[in-house]
């Protein structure tokens, strides 16, 4: 099982080096390294090793549920570049620095206190998909270093999206401006290791300082550079997440698009139990794939029954190549507390 995960593998994780390598401007490709060759330099089939430093990836563990019933949250407008794929750098609209921005949690029936604040250049807003709200009052498109505060009551469990509303919404999404807010249920879910995985895209131009930005032909034309889970194309087939034989894995997947649907799927695997939408209403139990529409959230939960390593995708292929693909590594035996990654 595992050779066979690792062969497959190869040629999608080559494909997006390969892209990205083609994507780069001439004269920076001219002072590379040229690659050695596949496989020497890749471990265990599924991942390039001995790359450059690259900043570490998006912790994929979901935060800890609070206890609390008030939730004052205040998230923070601004333009910066992130990572998006080994050695691309994107020059992205944020909330709090960082695409996606911060995973939010809280309880069915908990109150959120909202601030949100504008520090870049231009309009934009938040759009809670886990608030019933009027959106005239509390989506309001803010000014540069304007801001806005608003309460909502998280009546519905699920994992929901939060985005920017303003207009072109599929320009400020497609900048990186998306989020996901997990509403627990009141009595709460199964003990379980849970993940939180929001897949997106981008669509991309070189600038002239080598950096990325969108590219808005591109977008309207349906056809993404990558297409992403947390961020970065294929971070977590080179950084594996640790979990363990055996025991409850449990996956918010949220979909912020702009525009492809996810089929969501870990090879090697049935879920037990998928919530669409994180609905506790009618589970669809013993699935292997399900689909994560743009703009919505799903809760899975399965196990993984022997020792390996299981990608997780969207299995739309074509997306998994542009990089919607990570990977489990499944250990017997105790692992260290808190460890997740394999780290190198
Ligand atoms: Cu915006």
């Amino acid at each position: 099982m595992c050779r066979h995960v690792a062969l497959w593998l190869v040629p999608a994780i080559l494909l997006v080096a390969c892209r990205e390598r083609a994507q780069q401007p001439s004269s920076q490709r001219q002072t590379e390294t040229p690659p050695t060759a596949a496989p020497a330099d890749v471990s265990h089939g599924e991942a390039p090793v001995g790359v450059g430093a690259e900043p570490a990836p998006i912790d994929p563990v979901a935060p800890a549920r609070s206890t609390s019933r008030l939730h004052r949250l205040r998230i923070n407008i601004s333009h910066t570049k992130v990572p998006i794929a080994a050695g691309v750098t994107y020059d992205a609209w944020t909330f709090d620095n960082r695409v996606p921005g911060p995973v939010l949690r809280v309880t069915q029936g908990d109150t959120v206190d909202f601030t949100l604040v504008n520090r870049s250049p231009m309009p934009h807003s938040l759009d809670f998909h886990a608030a019933e709200i009027a959106p005239n009052r509390a989506y309001r498109n803010l000014m540069p270093r304007d801001s806005i505060h608003y309460r909502f009551v998280a009546r519905v469990p699920g994992a929901f999206m939060y985005h920017c509303g303003t207009a072109p919404v599929a320009l400020h999404i497609a900048n990186g401006m998306y989020g996901a807010i997990i509403v627990d249920p009141r009595q709460g879910r199964p003990a379980a290791r849970e993940f939180v995985f929001v897949q997106s895209e981008f669509y991309t131009k070189v600038l002239g300082d080598s950096t990325r930005a969108i590219d808005w032909d591109k977008l309207l034309g349906l056809a993404p550079d990558y297409v992403v889970f947390n961020g970065r194309a294929a971070v977590y087939a080179k950084y594996p997440i640790r979990v363990q034989v055996g025991e409850p894995l449990r996956m918010y997947v949220v979909n912020a698009g702009p525009n492809r649907f996810s089929a969501f799927h870990v090879v090697g695997a049935i879920f037990d139990r998928v919530f669409q939408d994180g609905s506790l209403a009618h589970p669809l139990e013993g699935v292997q794939t399900v689909t994560v529409p743009v703009g919505g959230g799903a809760i899975f939960e399965t196990r993984l029954v022997e020792a390996g390593t299981y990608p997780f995708v969207s299995h739309a292929f074509a997306d998994a190549t542009k990089g919607a693909v990570g990977m489990f590594e499944a250990q017997s035996g105790a692992m260290p507390a808190g460890e997740t990654r394999r780290q190198r």
